[in-house]
Formats: C-alpha cells, structure tokens, sequence
C-alpha cells in the first residue's frame, strides 16, 4: 500500500473514533430535537435548499472526481498555477476593488513568488479565492499563522488597509470589567432587535489553515477541541455534533435558524475551506443554544454567544466567561505580538470579535447614504444568513468593522455606538 493510500485510510478511521466518542456526548440531532433559539420569522424566506453534491466534493484537491466532466468543465475545475493566478488579477475586470488587487503590486508579487511558509504554504495558496473571485471584497487568506511572517509585505498591506489602521500594534486582549459594563439592552421595547450574536475565533497554534490541513489534521483537531469542551460547565456545559452522521434536515434546520454553518460560500470554497468536506467539522453548544462553538468551519474555531432580543450585556458576559474557560482548557492559541489573535481571514484577526445584531432597520436600509452612515460609525451591514447573503424583510445584520488595534471592550462599544445610533436613525426617519 502506497504511502498516501496509507494515510487515507488511517484518517478515515481516525474520523470514525471522533465521531462516535462525541456521539456519547450528544447524539446526531434529528428535526424534532432541535429546539427554539433566536430565529426570526421572516428569516427562512430565502434560504436556498442544500446542493445535493457539494462544489468542494466535486472538486476535490486530489482531482479524483472529475470523471465524466466535459473539457470544458474539466478546464473550469483545473488547479490553477500561481502564474495563471496572477494572470487574472492583472486582467480582472475594472469592477475589481478588493485589496488583494489593491496591494499586490508586481514587486511584492515578485518578492514573494517563491517563498514557503513553515506549513509549505505558498502564495497561490493566500491569493487563489481573490484571483478566482475577482469580486472579493478582500481576496487574501492566510495559509497558516506563518503565513503572516512570510508573506508579510502583502499581509501587512491588507491589514492595514482593512482595519484602517497605520501601525500594526495590536493592544493586549481587554475584555473590560464584565460585573460593571455600562451597557444593557440596546432594544428594552423590542421593537427593533431580534437577536444578538458576539463572536470571535481562535486558531490552534500548531496547526495550518485550510490549505495546508490533511484531513488527519482536522479529525485531531476535533479531538482536541471536543476534550476541551467536554470540560465546560454550569451555564456553558453542552454537546458536541459532528456534521458527519447529522442528517440534512437538521443541518438545514441549525442553518436557517442562524446556528450552524454549511459550505456555500464561494469564497471560502475557493481558498481550500471546504476541503474533505465534512470531515472534522462540528457543532458544541449548550442546552438553550446560546453559547456555541463551531469546530473548523473558516477557522478552527470560532466561540459564538447568542440569543433573542437585544441584551448585549448577557451576550457579552456569556462569551468573556466562555473564553476564559476554554483558554485554560488545555487549547493553545495561535497569537502574534502587534497582530493579536491569527485568524485565516486577515479581516478577522487582533479581538476576532464580532458582535451583531440582527435589526429591522426597513427605512435606513433604503436611504442611499445608508452605507455612509454605516461607515461613519465603523459598523458593517449584511444580510441575516452571514456574509454575502441579502437581507430579508428589511433585516439587516449590523456589527463592528474593526477587529484590529482596539481591544475587546473597545470593539463592543464600538458596534453598541453604532446599533444605538441606527436606532436613533431609523426612529427619526
Ligand atoms: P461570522 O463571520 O460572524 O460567523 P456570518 O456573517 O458568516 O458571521 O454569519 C454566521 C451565522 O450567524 C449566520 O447564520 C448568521 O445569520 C448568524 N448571525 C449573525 N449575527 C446574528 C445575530 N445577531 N442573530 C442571529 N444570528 C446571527
Ligand atoms: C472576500 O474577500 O470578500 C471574502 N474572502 C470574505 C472576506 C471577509 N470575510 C470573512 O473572512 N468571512
């Protein structure tokens, strides 16, 4: 048996162990077991039905399933080399205004062209999704936390361009004093917000990101991660759901009602994030679903607390403790002096954090300065089912922009600021 074949084999087995010790912990949920969480009622209108086959199972790494394909297809789902990469940049259409077209300029391209980074990461590897979907809002990816060594003059530039800031100087993690925060329910009559969500992500530190990631790396990462979450108690104890052996009803279900995640992201798709989908990756959370964690999803972990209604101090409160909880689990997280926490998406490193309402905002939403607004306050729209997607009955998800250079509590005042100046904003209108 070859070597490759070998490994294959002992890394579907290792999946099966995962799987079914975490089974102990919670059985694969069916429809009916799933119960009420913050899910508002407009919120399934448009939710497209999962694709059957996944682009990302069509479309492994190995190449090995593109039989019967048509040339055509067959060009479309080739491997494009670091040269035609950068090919399509420099003819990307004028539309094209992500920061990856924005920073890698020729001489940065030639500078970093032959460099690997500690996980045998390349370039291609940080700029495919940008160079494949010219649309990209950024378009880098790192591909593991060296990758922020070694292909810093392009990183750098995007970091400093996303987080608006001129330096990289990243404060040390200031999560504020949670028994005396300032701020409570940004919505008491509850006209306005119909849930709140805070997140932030943690990467193990001896390990890559999606590119660079056997399968084997993800199935131990999952275990490492599950022993750790077993260790959770009182209001965060919960169970684990590994998405392998959870049937499509209840993926489908977890997914509109804004808990879990699936693989319908392009850009994502593109930049290897869906890679041996959907070995490794699972579900944690808590009886109510207000503390959960997402297990390899973009990063290897992401903390999320949520709930109905717009109570940003419990939502909050709930993630510090969480936090401290899982740092002094056993897991060790990937941190860079000046960087803060390392995250795959250069947007998200420094606090990682996001915190979101989701807000029935129908007359700000449609006023062309909408965007400008948002943009005064440092505050993101995006549709109610994540990034990419549109808002629906005039629900839009408002959070911080900035994840760099302030510190936790800066960034949750940042989007309270925010939230509580499109409320004024929407009332007035
Ligand atoms: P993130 O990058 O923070 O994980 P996404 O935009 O990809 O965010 O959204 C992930 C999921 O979280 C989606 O299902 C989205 O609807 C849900 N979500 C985000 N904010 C809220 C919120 N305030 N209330 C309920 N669900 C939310
Ligand atoms: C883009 O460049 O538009 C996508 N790669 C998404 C960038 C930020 N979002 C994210 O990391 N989820």
């Amino acid at each position: 048996m070859v070597d490759s074949q070998r490994k294959k084999l002992e890394a579907a087995g290792a999946a099966e162990e995962v799987i079914s010790s975490s089974k102990e912990e919670g059985e694969a949920l069916t429809q009916a077991e799933v119960p009420a969480g913050p899910s508002p009622p407009d919120a399934h209108a448009e939710q497209t039905e999962p694709q059957e086959k996944t682009q990302s199972e069509e479309r492994g790494r190995d190449g090995a399933n593109n039989a019967g394909s048509s040339d055509a297809e067959k060009e479309e789902e080739r491997i494009l080399n670091l040269d035609e990469l950068w090919q399509r940049l420099c003819d990307a259409p004028p539309e094209c205004h992500s920061l990856l077209k924005k920073n890698l300029t020729q001489e940065i391209f030639d500078d970093l062209k032959d460099k690997s980074s500690k996980f045998n990461g390349r370039l291609e590897d940080c700029i495919r999704s940008g160079c494949e979907n010219t649309d990209s809002g950024v378009g880098v990816y790192a591909c593991d936390p060296d990758a922020y060594t070694t292909f810093a003059p392009l990183l750098d530039a995007v970091i400093r361009d996303y987080h608006k800031v001129s330096e990289l100087k990243h404060p040390n993690p200031d999560f504020g004093d949670i028994d005396k925060l300032d701020f409570g329910d940004l919505d008491p009559s509850g006209e306005m917000i119909v849930s709140t969500r805070v997140r932030v992500g943690r990467s193990h530190d001896s390990y890559g990101f999606p590119p660079v990631l056997k399968k084997e790396d993800r199935v131990e990462m999952e275990k490492k991660t599950v022993e750790a979450l077993k260790k959770l108690d009182g209001e965060l104890k919960g169970s684990y759901h590994p998405l392998t052996g959870m049937t499509k009803e209840t993926q489908k279900q977890l997914t509109e009602d804004h808990f879990l995640f699936n693989d319908s992201d392009r850009f994502l798709r593109a930049a290897g994030g869906y890679n041996d989908w959907p070995t490794g990756r699972g579900i944690f959370f808590n009886d109510k679903k207000t503390f959960l964690v997402w297990v390899n999803e973009e990063d290897h972990l992401r903390f999320i607390s949520m709930q109905m209604g717009g109570n940003l101090k419990e939502v909050y409160t709930r993630l510090v403790k969480a936090i401290r909880a899982l740092e002094s689990s056993g897991l060790s997280f990937a941190k860079r002096e000046g960087l803060g926490y390392l995250t795959f998406c250069p947007s998200n490193l420094g606090t990682t954090l996001r915190a979101s309402v989701h807000i029935k905002i129908p007359k700000l939403s449609q006023t062309p300065d909408f965007k400008a607004f948002c943009d005064k306050y440092n505050i993101q729209a995006r549709g109610i089912h994540g990034e990419h997607t549109e808002s629906v009955g005039g629900v839009y998800d408002i959070s911080n922009k900035r994840r760099l250079g302030l510190t936790e509590i800066e960034a949750i005042q940042e989007m309270r600021r925010g939230v509580e100046a499109v409320i004024a904003e929407e009332k007035k209108l």
